[in-house]
């Protein structure tokens, strides 16, 4: 354990193995580890932006058995909205100072590949400024496979009709044994990778989630994120990595044992030592609870995502973010927590410090 905590305090890149062996490690000594990492590239800041969370259908394909999201026996109240509905919640937040748009949907093949573009052509339209973040790869994938074109062909579609850059959804756990037992079937982890590799070849940025706390084990979290920093190496196009607790009501994903806090916080916190090439480490609050991503901000992250204003997929499934948390409250618990809230824009431009 030595030789790998020299190598941390090194600045020297991790082996798998290595990374690994980091959760024998004592939580708070792996977490000053990664906070010396933190304070060193952003010292107390802790960055968020206003956006808004549109999840404009329901309606999906796939079956994925953590989702209880989508429509299914367990959630029979299937919802697509209208372009009109979706470019009004955009012209609304705009008016009231979102600055982000983040739209997912569900896999639906009732609507068309020109409801897609026409509500990001038409949200561009009406707010200009607005940054649109959409379309995760699985999306992308989707209506490659359904409208039968390339991810190329797709892609141009975003670009054409004003998508700034991509969500990091989708990813899940990467690891194929596993990815066949919880989302058979949908987009595979090397086409995830494709994609956002071809993304970034546009010279665009995205995210990249990674969702855990269900059946995969911690050497799959580990290759998760060595897969990332691979194409990372390459790409340079990822802005930040999510790490997604996992969420268990109304889903038929049965898991006995529900992530601790020290689980998460070390996977936090090792996933900003290990990824040493991905800029922000972000504590999504709606799946780690606000409470625990105002501690990981000592654990290694430096984001908190947003006021998210209405969040459906992560509510579905147990989590308190339906309503989202309003700004002052927002800045208040940020402030409170010891570090210094810095509204950003999508891609980490500083707006505003509170
Ligand atoms: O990919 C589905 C996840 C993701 C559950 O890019 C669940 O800034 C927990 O990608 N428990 C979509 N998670 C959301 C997403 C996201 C969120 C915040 C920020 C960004 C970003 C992206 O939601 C899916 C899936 O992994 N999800 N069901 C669940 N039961």
């Amino acid at each position: 354990m030595e030789t790998i905590i020299g190598k941390i305090k090194d600045r020297n890149r991790l082996t798998k193995e290595e990374a690994l062996k980091l959760y024998d490690l004592e939580l708070l000594e792996l977490g000053v580890l990664a906070d010396e990492i933190r304070k060193e590239k952003f010292g107390k800041k802790s960055y968020f932006n206003i956006n808004r969370h549109i999840n404009p259908t329901n309606v999906c394909k796939d079956s994925c058995k953590f989702c209880a999201y989508s429509a299914t026996r367990k959630n029979p109240n299937q919802y697509t909205l209208s372009v009109d509905e979706i470019v009004d919640i955009a012209k609304d937040v705009y008016a009231n100072g979102a600055k982000e748009v983040h739209i997912v949907s569900a896999h639906n093949p009732n609507v068309g590949l020109n409801w897609y573009l026409e509500s990001f052509k038409y949200i561009k339209k009406e707010c200009p400024d607005i940054h649109i973040k959409a379309l995760t790869a699985a999306e992308i994938n989707f209506l490659a496979t359904e409208y039968n074109k390339s991810y190329e062909e797709i892609i141009d579609l975003m670009e054409l009709n004003g998508v700034d850059s991509m969500p990091g959804g989708g990813a899940e756990v990467f690891a194929e044994d596993v990815r066949e037992k919880i989302c058979k079937g949908k987009v595979s982890s090397d086409e995830w990778i494709e994609i956002h590799k071809i993304w970034h070849s546009r010279g665009k940025k995205s995210n990249a989630t990674m969702l855990f706390g269900h059946i995969e084990s911690r050497a799959d979290r580990i290759d998760h994120m060595d897969r990332l920093r691979e194409l990372q190496d390459e790409s340079g196009g990822f802005n930040t990595f999510i790490p997604l607790v996992y969420q268990r009501d109304n889903n038929y994903l049965k898991v006995e044992n529900f992530l601790t806090a020290n689980e998460i916080l070390k996977t936090y916190a090792i996933s900003r030592i290990f990824l040493d090439n991905i800029p922000h480490i972000k504590a999504y609050w709606a799946t780690s609870t606000i409470n625990l991503a105002l501690l990981a901000q000592e654990f290694g992250c430096d984001d908190l995502d947003g006021t998210i204003q209405k969040e459906s997929i992560q509510s579905a499934a147990g989590a308190n973010s339906a309503n989202g948390l309003e700004l002052e409250d927002f800045v208040a618990l940020i402030k409170n927590s010891g570090f210094e809230p810095v509204e950003r824009d999508s891609l980490y431009n500083e707006l505003k410090v509170y």
